[in-house]
């Protein structure tokens, strides 16, 4: 889908690819989810308006210790990372994310070219302006496009020294299987010889886990919970919040973080006309949280064909910064 911009939509910005997925996308992939025995809906969907607003107040919760401490690492560790990436490489972003974590690695690596690669179209679109505002000297080039499918980069990119970023841990939203899948497709899309910087949360005790999801102010039930709110306003959904309760356990067997959203009643819930049966205490899976040790992402990153390299963990060793070749 390619929507027309007009010139001053783009500010400082030299390029927007949009390849944003439509809404029956979104559509057909809630009636899948929910018409499976496990109900499940994909987290990609959380971050509507309202649910990038909601994560952002994660990241700056106490209890959620992981956006915090990579920006640490980022902070700590910007000369090393600098001299292992060398100068001057095209930044590829998959999701623009934290500002903070991307202004850090920027002016580490000295990038003439930013790449930045959302499927929330205005959250891109604002974030990647800003930045092209900021960095005058970084020729800034968004695409709206969800990063779980194949990515074509504009043809007119410079095609070496090319540097993925994926901070945040979101690889870890991925089942180990796509995980590796993902790995496999942006090596392909960054082209042999570049290089990516992976941000991984780190296997640890049950409990912080635990309670970096399940936080006491409530701002991570409201943001699972915000998932169906947006079925309903967006699909025409009949959804009633009072009716869900959020858990998040942390699953030992699968090495992850769980998000549910639990019914409380026996219940019919439509979605843009099909009706969908839940009975008391049948929960929908909304997210998967993977932790890894850094062996275990190390033997990830090789089986999808990249060599680690390096790599930066903090002193509490709660979270690493990989850096791997292509
Ligand atoms: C985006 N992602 C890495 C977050 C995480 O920690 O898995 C999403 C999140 N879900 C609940 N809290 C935060």
């Amino acid at each position: 889908m390619n929507k027309a911009l007009s010139p001053t939509d783009f500010g400082a910005l030299e390029g927007f690819h949009d390849l944003n997925p439509t809404q029956d996308d979104f559509c057909a992939s809630v009636i899948k989810g929910l018409s499976r025995k496990q109900k499940t809906l994909s987290c990609k969907f959380f971050y509507d308006q309202r649910g990038s607003e909601l994560f952002d107040e994660i990241t700056t919760l106490d209890e959620y210790y992981p956006t915090r401490t990579e920006i640490g690492i980022l902070e700590r560790s910007s000369a090393d990372i600098a001299a292992a990436v060398g100068n001057q490489p095209t930044v590829v972003e998959f999701g623009a994310g934290s500002v903070r974590k991307i202004r850090l690695l920027l002016d580490a690596v000295d990038a003439p070219v930013f790449v930045p690669i959302d499927i929330s179209r205005d959250h891109l679109v604002h974030s990647a302006k800003c930045l092209a505002g900021d960095y005058p000297e970084t020729r800034v080039v968004a695409i709206c496009a969800d990063f779980t499918n194949d990515i074509a980069l504009p043809k007119d990119l410079p095609t070496s020294n090319r540097l993925g970023f994926f901070p945040g841990s979101t690889l870890g939203n991925f089942t180990h299987d796509e995980a590796q899948q993902f790995l496999e497709r942006t090596r392909a899309t960054l082209g042999t010889g570049s290089a990516f910087l992976v941000g991984i949360d780190l296997r640890k005790d049950a409990e912080t886990l635990h309670a970096a999801y399940n936080d006491s102010l409530g701002i991570s039930a409201a943001f699972n919970l915000n998932l169906l709110n947006r079925i309903n306003h967006e699909l025409d959904a009949t959804f009633d919040l009072t009716t869900f309760r959020h858990d998040a356990p942390w699953v030992e067997e699968h090495g992850r973080i769980e998000m549910r959203l639990y019914s409380t009643v026996n219940q019919n819930v439509t979605v843009a006309g099909t009706a969908f049966q839940f009975t008391e205490g049948e929960y929908i899976h909304t997210e998967n949280s993977h932790k890894y040790s850094v062996a275990e992402f190390q033997a990830l990153a090789s089986s999808s064909g990249y060599e680690p390299v390096q790599v930066w963990v903090d002193d509490a060793e709660r979270f690493s910064l990989h850096y791997l070749r292509g």
